[in-house]
């Protein structure tokens, strides 16, 4: 098949279910064409049978603000056109869904067909804005296929915008050959003394609770010897260094920015928080699951789905941080107990998560959607 992806290039995990998505798709022989104002994240060599397109941005005096929309519809249709693209799947609804509406009218020789992958704050936050609702729910309605990456989205969108549409979930995915590596070193007191390493990985928006992070790791590092590795980067990154100083543990936390190759630096964590506010799949505790590092996360949205609390991580209601320490100087005051969750969350990425099991769901419905 022929097929357009566009995605939110920064980092965020839209962007690398997008991006991966289309790489393992070019691996299955189909043509892939990526359409964006940069290139993603993961997409820093294009493999055979991939293309990337850039969506120009121009300043003119008239313009407060660069009408994107309409400048990506129009790649999309050239594009289109020019590789005799038969799909074009969009991640995020606002605004991928309805620039890729726009293109299919102004190619209707084409056909095109539009699926529409929703991925979380797009239905939970930013699309449900009065501003672009009527347009969230229009491109949800329109589409020739809609997926979400959980069930809790797929019901959180029917209930917030009360349509009809069929719905397919389609689960985030890893690939676990990226992470055919041993799990790392037993904790202590089972290995000889080590420090502990926590880990957060996040584009820092409020919605990561930032705050939350720091406060956990500082109820950890008052028991035992830790230090807390913060990954990605975001509007509360200085909020976090503040946070950080007010908390006097500054000097055991490193701050390293935004970093393409997750599943290589997990190899240095023993446990992952992801306390957020809410999050529709949460596609970092899977990774770490695939590295076979123990989550701590809060009890909502997607979450629930990906991780199965009491084996592979636990799950707390969202600003427990005094639950959520309490499970981290639980799991690292047993290292059985930690060994046991992290091989038990390797096994379960591997089985329920993986690229070759999730890209056929996304094949199918491209083949429903042309049939
Ligand atoms: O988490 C973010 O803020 C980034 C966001 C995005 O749109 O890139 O991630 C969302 O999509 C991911 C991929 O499907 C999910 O794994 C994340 O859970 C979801 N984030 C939220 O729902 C907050």
């Amino acid at each position: 098949m022929r097929i357009g992806i566009s995605c939110y290039a920064s980092h965020g995990g839209s962007g690398v279910v997008a991006t991966e998505l289309g790489k393992h798709l070019a691996a299955r022989d189909h043509d892939v064409s990526f359409i964006s104002y940069t290139t993603p994240l993961r997409l820093i060599e294009l493999p055979p049978r991939v293309s990337f397109h850039e969506v120009q941005i121009e300043e003119y005096p008239l313009l407060k603000n660069f009408p994107y929309t309409l400048a990506l519809a129009s790649k999309m249709a050239e594009v289109a056109r020019m590789k005799e693209l038969q799909i074009l799947h969009v991640h995020y609804a606002i605004p991928f869904a309805a620039a890729a509406l726009l293109a299919k009218q102004i190619a209707p020789e084409l056909n095109l067909k539009v699926v529409t992958t929703l991925h979380g704050t797009d239905i939970t936050l930013v699309g449900n804005n009065a501003s672009f609702k009527p347009v969230t729910k229009l491109t949800i309605e329109r589409s020739d296929a809609v997926t979400a990456v959980s069930h809790f989205l797929k019901d959180e969108t029917y209930r917030q915008f009360a349509v009809t549409k069929k719905i397919d979930v389609i689960y985030n995915f890893i690939d676990p050959a990226q992470y055919d590596y041993p799990i790392s070193p037993c904790i202590p007191p089972c290995d000889s003394p080590r420090q502990v390493t926590l880990m957060h990985i996040s584009n820092f928006r409020p919605v990561k609770r930032i705050s939350d992070v720091l406060q956990i790791f500082a109820k950890v590092a008052a028991v035992i010897d830790a230090r807390l590795l913060l990954v990605g980067d975001g509007p509360d990154a200085p909020v976090a260094e503040q946070i950080a100083r007010d908390l006097a543990v500054v000097d055991r936390v490193k701050f390293l920015g935004v970093v393409d190759r997750v599943s290589s630096l997990l190899r240095a964590a023993d446990l992952l928080l992801l306390p957020s506010e809410t999050e529709s799949f949460g596609l970092v505790a899977l990774e770490a699951m695939a590295a076979g590092v123990p989550v701590i996360a809060s009890d909502v949205g997607g979450l629930t789905e990906v991780i199965e609390h009491g084996s592979c991580g636990y799950l707390a209601p969202v600003g427990d941080v005094e639950q959520m320490s309490r499970y981290a100087l639980k799991l690292f005051a047993d290292c059985l107990l930690h060994r046991s969750f992290a091989e038990a969350g390797r096994k379960r990425a591997a089985q329920l998560f993986p690229a070759q099991q999730i890209v056929p769901q996304y094949e199918a419905v491209y083949k429903r959607v042309l049939s």
